[in-house]
């Protein structure tokens, strides 16, 4: 399929690269010049990577950056065409979703929201799964794509279904990892080191995917961003933002999110999101090790 890929970041360029390896005829653009993928064309806007294209598929930081490359100069809306798709699998407001959908629509493309979770290594891996809103017949045609990047699709309704789910799963990595970062703390000032800890955790029914993925980057203290502090944050903004909208009260999202403002203010926005683990240690005046670190 002809494909445009826009915004090359840690998620979108591996993304890209799948695409081209699956043989895809495959555009790119990003905000920032100079980053290419190999086996891909590059395009100079949104606009002129959106031509021709049978698909469009976004995956850049936020609400505001996908509002810009769909509408802002040399936006895609100057490409859209009847039969396009606009594929988002960036991160972004479930309500705002449903506005550029309906924009989109009125120049007869389809839209469809996939965020995405599986963190940087399943994007280079093609293990991604892809949470997805839309209509049923769009999000058939795109099913080589999906196929390409990832390992599964899940569809959870319309459009903004799959952003609304994407907030909800980010909810519970955020709060199950500040469980897990609670208990390495506590447990290492009662004397119990982290990796005396792990076994058990791992053998009973508090082991995670969560724990699974973030343990050994925690044993090595390697917070260099898999998945940015930046970019949980948001989402975690995003989904108290719905909760606000919807009613719903949720005490957990309210301290694990004041928590994230804290290591933002303690410089820590670009690394892992793992790293809001030294704010409990900075508290608490210890710190976590490995057997490695
Ligand atoms: P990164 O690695 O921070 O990459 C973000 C990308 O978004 C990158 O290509 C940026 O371009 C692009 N960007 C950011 N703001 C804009 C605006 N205003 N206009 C156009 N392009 C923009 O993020 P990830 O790849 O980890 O994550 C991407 C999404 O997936 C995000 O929603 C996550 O929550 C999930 P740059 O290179 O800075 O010019």
């Amino acid at each position: 399929m002809r494909v445009a890929f826009l915004g090359l970041g840690i998620m979108g360029r591996p993304m890209a690269a799948n695409l081209v390896k699956a043989g895809h005829e495959v555009t790119v653009w990003n905000r920032t010049p100079g980053r290419a993928v190999e086996g891909a064309q590059s395009a100079s806007s949104p606009a002129e990577a959106a031509r021709g294209a049978e698909v469009v598929w976004m995956c850049v930081s936020d609400t505001n950056a996908v509002e810009s490359l769909l509408f802002g100069p040399q936006g895609v809306q100057d490409s859209l065409a009847q039969g396009m798709t606009v594929v988002d699998s960036s991160t972004i407001s479930p309500s705002a979703t449903r506005s550029f959908a309906e924009r989109v629509r009125g120049r007869g493309a389809e839209y469809v929201d996939a965020p995405v979770t599986g963190s940087k290594a399943g994007a280079e891996n093609g293990t991604l799964i892809f949470i997805v809103g839309g209509d049923e017949a769009a999000i058939e045609h795109l099913k080589p794509l999906f196929a390409a990047m990832g390992k599964q699709f899940f569809r959870m309704g319309e459009t903004s279904k799959g952003q609304a789910a994407k907030l909800v799963m980010n909810l519970q990595i955020a709060l199950i990892y500040e469980g897990f970062s609670e208990a390495l703390t506590l447990a290492t000032k009662l004397g119990v080191p982290a990796e005396t800890l792990l076994p058990l955790v791992q053998a009973s029914m508090v082991r995670s995917g969560v724990v699974e993925y973030k343990a050994p980057f925690v044993m090595k203290r390697d917070f260099s961003p898999n998945f940015p502090l930046r970019l949980m944050h948001k989402d975690l903004r995003l989904a108290l933002d719905a909760a606000k909208e919807a009613r719903v009260k949720l005490p957990g999202l309210e301290t694990v999110e004041e928590i994230y403002e804290m290591a933002t203010e303690d410089g820590h926005e670009n690394l892992d999101y793992a790293a809001t683990l030294t704010l409990l240690e900075k508290w608490a005046g210890v710190e976590v090790k490995g057997a490695s670190a």
